[in-house]
């Protein structure tokens, strides 16, 4: 039977690889359909239908299309509860939600197409834009590891979360512009420890039938 997902993704785009990794991570089965960003497509007036705000992830399930990818982390999680992506006790929840939420919400918007191209001309000034604010986001991530003393393996003790899943997208797009990630040893750590899970290799970007070398 074909699975009644539809993802509508872009192979680098850091929300829609946390995507595809709860998704395997849950076993849930989905068909993706690619949205070349650099192509405009997120604005092709069909695309827009679907997403009127032009961005990538989007789900297409039975009962409509849903964006932002912590609200459709969020109905993964009560959909298809294990594997736990969140964990029992509501301050550890608060914790997790905090790490996601400082990336999610307080970076990756600063550093997507729209808003570097609009912020800057040049490719050199949207190297800098981009730089600046994810050190903000990497330093104040650090921060919380350091001083919340709840992580461990990962970004809270030794089970991956949505915080995991926010955080090696955003490192990933930091190496491209060539963020050192030594000045966050915590956060490296968990980032290098996540990336040899088995799902999130499965989900990213490289291994992403679009890639581009
Ligand atoms: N808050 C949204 C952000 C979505 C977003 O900005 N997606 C980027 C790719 S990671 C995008 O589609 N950018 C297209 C553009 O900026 O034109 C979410 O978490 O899903």
């Amino acid at each position: 039977m074909p699975s009644p997902y539809i993802l509508y993704e872009y192979w680098r785009s850091s929300c829609s690889w946390r995507i595809r990794w709860a998704l395997l991570l849950k076993s849930v089965p989905y068909t993706s359909v690619h949205i070349h960003l650099l192509k405009n497509e997120q604005n092709h007036p069909d695309f827009l239908l679907k997403n009127p705000s032009g961005t990538v992830p989007t789900l297409q399930t039975p009962t409509g299309y849903f964006s932002e990818s912590f609200a459709i982390l969020e109905w993964l999680e009560e959909r298809y509860p294990s594997p736990a992506l969140l964990p029992v006790d509501p301050d550890s929840r608060m914790y997790v939600r905090q790490l996601a939420l400082t990336l999610l919400a307080g970076t990756q918007p600063l550093q997507n197409l729209s808003a570097m191209n609009y912020a800057r001309e040049t490719p050199e000034g949207r190297k800098e834009w981009m730089q600046h604010w994810i050190h903000r986001g990497l330093r104040t991530y650090e921060t919380l590891l350091l001083s919340q003393g709840r992580s461990g393996t990962f970004s809270c003790a030794s089970e991956l979360s949505f915080a995991d899943l926010c955080l090696v997208p955003q490192c990933y797009n930091a190496l491209r512009v060539g963020i050192d990630l030594d000045a966050y040893p915590t956060l490296n750590g968990i980032y290098q420890r996540a990336l040899l899970t088995d799902a999130c290799q499965r989900a990213h970007p490289d291994q992403h039938p679009h890639a581009v070398a």
